[in-house]
C-alpha cells in the first residue's frame, strides 16, 4: 500500500497548525493519530538520511495530564532530534491529506535520501491509556515506508534514548551497553557496584514515581540490586492512568513546593519524586517541625558539582569541569558553584538540547534544569583519559579515576534519566555519609517565584543573553530594570513559554515578601 493509502486511515484534523517544540509533539492525545502516523514516515526518513541507522521514537507526554500525550524522535546517539528537522517534522504533519505523498517526495529529493535504504526504527511508550492507538498508527507510518521497526512497548524515555545509541554503537570502540531494557539495567547495577565498592548497608531513599512508568522499571532495577539498593516506591499506579501524575511527580512537588500525596515521611527522610516518563527527578524531606525542603535540580547540580570537582582534582588528569544553568538556577546556587566549587557556570536558554549542547564544551559538563531535568557528560577525551591512566599510579588517584569511570557509566549520557541521577545522588550522600540535612546545607536558596501572565501575543516577546533580558517589547526591559533595583538580591526576568500560550514571571529577592513583590510589579507591566 502506498503512503496515501495508509493516510486515509489517519486523517489530519482540520484547522490545527502542528508544532514540533522542545518536547516533540504535544497536545491532546485524541489530535495526535494522524501526527503519529506521519512521524513514522519521518523517523523512516531520518533513518534514510543516517544511513540506516536506528532511529527512536518515544509517544509519551511526560508530566503532563493523563489525557495529553506527544510524540519524539530521538537521534542515532540518543540525543534530540537535530534542530534542522523540526522543521520538517512540522511541515509533514501539517501537509494536507491529498499532498502527503508530494511533502514526502519533495524532502526526499531536497535532502538527497537514498530511499533504497532499509530504515530502522525502534519504538517505546509511557503508560498512558493513548499509548497502543497512537503506535499503531506511528507503526502504519513506517509500514507505509517499508521500514523495519522494533516495538519495546512500555520504557521510561530515558530507555529509549540509551536503547537507540546501544543499538547504533554495538560493536564499535564506543559500545554503550546491551542494546535491550535488560542490558540497561545490567549497565547500572555494574556500575553502581563499581561506584559504592565498600557499602556498609544498602542505599535508601522512598520514591513517587507518579504513577508512571518509572516504577515497574525502577523495580525492576532494584531486583538486581538486592542488598545495594533498598527503594520503597509510592505512588506506583501505572496501570491505572488516570491517576498519572495527579498530585505527585516531579512537576507537582517542585511547582507546588509541597509533598506529593501518598507519602508520610519522617523528619529528614530522603524522598526522590519521578516525572510520568522519568527523566526528571526532584528531591525533598520534612524537618522535625515538618516543614518541606525541596532539593531541585540546582541543588542536584551543586551536588554532583562537588563530587566531580573533587574526583577530577584527585585524578590529577587535568580534565575541565563545569556546569550549565538556565536563567531559572537560584542565583545562591550560581554564586556556590562559582565561589565554593570555583567551577565555570554557563547560562543558556530555556530546554534540553541548549543545555545538552554547552555541557559538550567540557571535559565533564554537568548540566541542570531547576526542574529536574539533567546529566553529566563525559568528553570523548575525557573518556580515553580516564581509560588509559596508568593502573600503578598513586592510590587516592587510582581510586578517583576509578570512580570518575564507574559515574561515566552509572550515568545516562543520552539524556537527563530519573533512575540514573536517583543513584547518582544516592552515591554522593553515601560516600559523604550525608542526609538531606546536610545536602540542602551547602548553601540557601534566595527566596523566588514563578508567575504566568496571559498576554495577547507572547511573540512579542523576545530575549537576549539566554533569555535574562528583554529586547522586545521596547522599553519594557529598562522598566524591569528600574524596579529590580528596588529589591535587595533582586534579579527577574520574563520570557515566552516555549509550551503554554503565556509568558513567565520569575523573580528573586532576599526574602520571600520582596520576591513577591518583584513578581507583582514586574508582572503589571504586562498588562
Ligand atoms: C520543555 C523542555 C524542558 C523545559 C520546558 C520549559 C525538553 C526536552 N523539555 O518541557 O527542558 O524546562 O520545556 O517550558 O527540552 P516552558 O518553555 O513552558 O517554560
Ligand atoms: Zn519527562
Amino acid at each position: 500500500m502506498s503512503i496515501d493509502d495508509f493516510s486515509k486511515d489517519h486523517p489530519k484534523p482540520d484547522g490545527i497548525n502542528f508544532g514540533y517544540g522542545t518536547a516533540g509533539f504535544r497536545m491532546k492525545a485524541t489530535l495526535l493519530d494522524s501526527v503519529a502516523f506521519r512521524v513514522g514516515i519521518l523517523a523512516a526518513l531520518r533513518s534514510q538520511f543516517k544511513k540506516g541507522q536506528t532511529i527512536g521514537v518515544m509517544i509519551t507526554a511526560s508530566h503532563n495530564p493523563p489525557p495529553d500525550n506527544g510524540v519524539k524522535l530521538v537521534d542515532p546517539l540518543g540525543s534530540m532530534l537535530e534542530a534542522s528537522w523540526e522543521v520538517y517534522a512540522a511541515e509533514l504533519a501539517n501537509a494536507p491529506d491529498n499532498q502527503l505523498q508530494a511533502k514526502v517526495d519533495s524532502l526526499v529529493s531536497k535532502l538527497n535520501i537514498d530511499t533504497s535504504v532499509r530504515a530502522h526504527v525502534v519504538i517505546g511508550r509511557d503508560s498512558r491509556e493513548s499509548g497502543p492507538a497512537l503506535v499503531a498508527a506511528l507503526e502504519d507510518g513506517l509500514k507505509a515506508m517499508n521500514a523495519n521497526y522494533n516495538n519495546y512497548g512500555l520504557l521510561t524515555t530515558p530507555q529509549l534514548h540509551y536503547i537507540t545509541r546501544a543499538i547504533n554503537t554495538k560493536g564499535t570502540p564506543d559500545a554503550y551497553g546491551a542494546p535491550t531494557e535488560e542490558g540497561y539495567y545490567e549497565k547500572l547495577a555494574n556500575a553502581l557496584k563499581k561506584a559504592v565498592p565498600d557499602l556498609d548497608e544498602p542505599l535508601k531513599c522512598v520514591v513517587d514515581c507518579a504513577n508512571g512508568i518509572g516504577a515497574p522499571k525502577l523495580r525492576a532495577l532494584a531486583a538486581m540490586l538486592d542488598g545495594t539498593l533498598s527503594v520503597t516506591i509510592v505512588n506506583d499506579q501505572y496501570k491505572e492512568p488516570p491517576m498519572l501524575n495527579m498530585d505527585c511527580g516531579a512537576d507537582y512537588v517542585k511547582t507546588n513546593q509541597r509533598l506529593p500525596n501518598g507519602v508520610t515521611p519522617e523528619p529528614y527522610q530522603l524522598l526522590a519524586s519521578f516525572d510520568g516518563d522519568a527523566d526528571r527527578i526532584v528531591f525533598s524531606y520534612v524537618d522535625d517541625k515538618k516543614a518541606f525542603h525541596l532539593l531541585d535540580g540546582d541543588k542536584i547540580a551543586t551536588l554532583v558539582g562537588m563530587y566531580i570537582t573533587e574526583l577530577s582534582k584527585e585524578a590529577d588528569l587535568d580534565l575541565s569541569v563545569g556546569v550549565v544553568q538556565t536563567a531559572y538556577a537560584n542565583g545562591s546556587s550560581t554564586k556556590y558553584i562559582v565561589d565554593n566549587l570555583k567551577v565555570p557556570v554557563v547560562c543558556t536558554p530555556t530546554g534540553v538540547k541548549h543545555l545538552h549542547h554547552a555541557a559538550e564544551a567540557f571535559d565533564i559538563g554537568i548540566y541542570f534544569e531547576a526542574n529536574g531535568h539533567g546529566t553529566v557528560l563525559f568528553s570523548p577525551a575525557a573518556q580515553i583519559k580516564l581509560q588509559t591512566a596508568p593502573e600503578d599510579c598513586g592510590p587516592v588517584q587510582r581510586r578517583a579515576i576509578d570512580s570518575l569511570l564507574a559515574l561515566s557509566d552509572l550515568i545516562n549520557q543520552t539524556v537527563g534519566d530519573a533512575i540514573s541521577d536517583l543513584l547518582l545522588v544516592l552515591v554522593v550522600l553515601a560516600i559523604n555519609r550525608w542526609g538531606p540535612e546536610e545536602w540542602d546545607s551547602a548553601y540557601k536558596d534566595l527566596p523566588n517565584r514563578l508567575d504566568k501572565v496571559v498576554v495577547k501575543d507572547r511573540s512579542l516577546f523576545k530575549t537576549t543573553d539566554a533569555e535574562r533580558r528583554l529586547t522586545s517589547p521596547p522599553g519594557l526591559q529598562d522598566k524591569i530594570d528600574e524596579v529590580v533595583k528596588m529589591f535587595n538580591q533582586g534579579r527577574s526576568f520574563v520570557r515566552a513559554s516555549g509550551t503554554e500560550d503565556a509568558v513567565r514571571v520569575y523573580a528573586e529577592a532576599a526574602s520571600k515578601a520582596e520576591a513577591d513583590a518583584l513578581s507583582g510589579r514586574v508582572s503589571q507591566f504586562l498588562h
